[in-house]
């Protein structure tokens, strides 16, 4: 009897329902795993890859608050969290030229900057930043591209988890947080995607890619902000 007892608690699906766009989420704590996407110093810290591409890294900095409110909620609730980092190897054998050598960057990835060399592991510079450090047991991802998926184990983790369902919160909006969905998306994950957790550089962009997110019934994800989130998880 105990044992029947225990097993239909364990089975019992505690779903979570978030208000979202197109329409409301729902997703199981157990198979839904919080990305917090190259929340670095490189990206939203002065001196770092983002200002050297000529952005101003301060409109990245409104995205770290509902992060942390989200990190909170989603480790109060034992959800897996992954956390992800650009950069590459010192050596820079995992960086192609056709990345290195675009645009006129005032320092390249693999140059000495304020905070070491730019986009590199191992740097300052390539670390998350203090507000939102992984605490132990949180895999973090070294990802040499855009996308989370590529060129990482990202998926065997996941899998292995049996994660159906990502929250997907980071930087930048239309760049790796958007390519990560779609990554996602095509290995038949869905997305959640809670937008004052991402940030851009391009306030615009932002906009225009929480829009394409949702459109056509979600082509990509479900839409929402922070404090519904936060809200659904705690209740
Ligand atoms: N430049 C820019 O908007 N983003 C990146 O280069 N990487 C990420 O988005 N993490």
């Amino acid at each position: 009897m105990h044992f029947i007892k225990s097993f239909q608690m364990i089975s019992t699906l505690q779903t979570v329902t978030v208000p979202a766009t197109p329409e409301a989420f729902v997703f199981d704590p157990a198979r839904t795993a919080l990305m917090l996407i190259d929340m670095q110093r490189d990206f939203i810290e002065e001196g770092g890859f983002g200002q050297s591409l000529g952005n101003d890294v301060r409109l990245l900095k409104v995205a770290i608050a509902p992060c942390q409110a989200v990190l909170a909620a989603a480790r109060a609730q034992g959800m897996l969290v992954i956390h992800t980092r650009e950069g590459h190897r010192p050596d820079m054998s995992d960086a192609f030229p056709a990345k290195v050598d675009r645009g006129a960057p005032k320092l390249r990835i693999g140059d000495q900057g304020p905070m070491g060399r730019i986009l590199i592991r191992g740097e300052p510079g390539h670390e998350i930043i203090p507000a939102l450090s992984p605490i132990a047991g949180e895999p973090i991802i070294d990802k040499p591209g855009k996308g989370a998926f590529y060129a990482t184990d990202l998926e065997l983790l996941l899998r292995k988890r049996n994660i159906e369902a990502l929250i997907v919160c980071g930087v930048t909006t239309e760049v790796c947080v958007h390519t990560t969905v779609r990554e996602a998306n095509d290995r038949g994950f869905r997305c959640l995607i809670p937008g004052d957790c991402c940030a851009s550089y391009h306030p615009e962009f932002h906009a225009v890619s929480l829009r394409m997110f949702a459109a056509q019934g979600a082509i990509f994800g479900w839409v929402t902000d922070s404090q519904p989130l936060v809200n659904a998880l705690q209740k």
